[in-house]
């Protein structure tokens, strides 16, 4: 069955080929890092310990003292993950940049192959390819090889299992990526249902991620097993008479680049965080901000999905002052409101509870992976903005928590005034019916419904309008930010 165009290998195809080569190492290995920081894998919408389907630790949760999530993460290895270590805010830079140029080469591919005919190469135009793919796994599974000239430029098995990666497999890992995001799913919960939850979707990445895997590895095999040179001399150099020792030297010249460029990233990565993170950041940082825009939250589960368990993450307060407002249960707590506003507010907790209440069930996602879900309630952000009246010049708002991050320094986190303004924005005082325990974030803690849980700063002591948060701090945006290498925008 001769092919009704000669379908080489045009330079196009093979640059695509490389290039997703090399785009596909770095997002496997981002992806290690980013499930290495909560190496848990469940099915549906929250993550309730001892629930998981599939963990890669022996770490057991501790029954006799209060436990973060932060304690659960492991440190990858360098080898395997981009870049290591327990940079889980570098492993997202690298996963979600990669993730762009990947996307791009995808597209340029897929328009040339229909743009020139080579959609022929991949698509079949007849039933019989079945039949024939089909002889082709007998063939392979008694140990023979099919014949030369079966390879049109594909065989039939080859060519239908190749159609599945590229059309089947990679928009697969490209939605239930999507389902992951914060702001995707907060503005339409139906799509994140279409998976069956939140964590579903994590697990079925996790699954196109071995998929990827296995069929690299398979590809690999096969490439070597059905003469190495000549299939190096057609993804190399293209044709049927090109010398074949040049050929295999540039193949494997490629491959050691991208070993090279993965190992001296990485390394960069772990010895100056900073700048590698705001180079990333610079290619990644404007979309997740749109995204934020975008995308005000919809959120609205029923009391039957709320869970059995809500996780906890961040370490409260270990302040004189907060143990003193805590026996008076918070009765001389007070929260500032100040910066650049028309009327600096200075709103006592009864106050704040008696500002119109708002209710709403909602998914939390935390940047480690794990979710729950959750009935808040509190006093919407908006009735806060009216009350103080934000100069034009605010453009960005900073939490100040009672409690101390990671390096002994206040904690905070820089919001930009738009995504504040989204309706299911609170300052929350209860979760499920009872008023905020110290480990989420008693008396009051944000809910940002469209982002991830690193935003939603709890025991808040005062909030700050400011024009710009390059001087704060270390001008990240906030404790994860400086200190972890988290995006400020964190609608992905
Ligand atoms: N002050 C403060 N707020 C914080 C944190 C923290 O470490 N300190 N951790 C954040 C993270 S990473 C998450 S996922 C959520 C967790 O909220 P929960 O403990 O109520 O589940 O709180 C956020 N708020
Ligand atoms: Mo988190």
């Amino acid at each position: 069955m001769p092919s009704p165009i000669a379908l080489g290998f045009p330079a196009w195809l093979r640059a695509a080929h490389w290039i997703n080569v090399f785009f596909i190492g770095l997002l496997l290995r981002s992806g290690i890092q980013i499930l290495s920081s909560y190496p848990r894998l469940y099915w549906g919408y929250d993550s309730t310990p001892h629930r998981a389907w599939l963990k890669f630790t022996r770490q057991k949760l501790p029954t006799d003292r209060h436990w973060i999530t932060l304690d659960q993460e492991l440190d990858a290895p360098t080898w395997l993950a981009q870049p290591g270590g327990k940079l889980l805010g570098l492993g997202r830079h690298w996963h979600l940049a990669a993730l762009v140029f990947w996307i791009l080469n995808g597209c340029v591919y897929v328009v040339l192959l229909f743009a020139t005919g080579e959609w022929q190469r991949l698509i079949p135009t007849s039933w019989t390819i079945f039949p024939a793919a089909w002889h082709t796994a007998i063939t392979y599974a008694t140990f023979h090889l099919p014949p030369a000239d079966s390879f049109h430029p594909y065989d039939p098995l080859q060519q239908l299992t190749y159609a599945a990666v590229v059309f089947l497999l990679g928009p697969f890992l490209i939605v239930t990526g999507a389902a992951q995001s914060p702001a995707i799913a907060g503005r339409f919960p139906w799509y994140e249902r279409l998976f069956g939850g939140r964590q579903t979707a994590r697990s079925l990445h996790f699954l196109g991620l071995l998929a990827v895997i296995a069929f690299t590895i398979v590809h690999t095999g096969m490439v070597i097993v059905t003469g190495f040179s000549q299939n190096m001399g057609k993804i190399v150099l293209g044709g049927e008479f090109t010398p074949l020792r040049e050929a295999v030297i540039i193949g494997l010249a490629i491959i050691a680049f991208c070993l090279l460029f993965y190992g001296v990233t990485s390394w960069l990565s772990l010895r100056r965080p900073r700048p590698v993170h705001n180079a990333l950041g610079a290619i990644i940082h404007p979309s997740m901000r749109w995204l934020g825009h975008v995308t005000p939250p919809r959120q609205r589960y029923t009391r039957a999905d709320i869970s059995p368990d809500f996780l906890v993450n961040g370490e409260p307060p270990t302040s004189e002052r907060y143990e003193l407002m805590k026996a008076l249960g918070y009765a001389d707590y007070h929260l500032e409101v100040g910066g650049l506003v028309g009327r600096p507010l200075c709103l006592t907790f009864a106050q704040i509870r008696a500002l119109p209440r708002h209710d709403q069930i909602t998914l939390h996602h935390c940047i480690q992976g794990w979710s729950a879900i959750g009935e808040w309630a509190g006093a919407s952000f908006a009735d806060i903005l009216k009350l103080c009246g934000p100069l034009p010049e605010a453009k960005y708002v900073v939490f100040w928590s009672l409690s101390e991050d990671t390096t002994g320094r206040q904690f905070y986190e820089v919001l930009d005034l738009a995504t504040l303004r989204h309706p299911q924005t609170l300052l929350a005082y209860q979760l499920n019916g009872e008023d905020l325990t110290v480990e989420h974030g008693a008396p009051l803690r944000l809910r940002v419904e469209n982002m991830l849980g690193f935003k939603m700063v709890k025991w808040i002591e005062r909030i700050e309008f400011v024009a710009e948060y390059a001087s704060i701090r270390e001008g990240q945006g906030g404790s994860r930010e400086d200190n972890k290498q988290y995006e400020i925008e964190a609608s992905i």
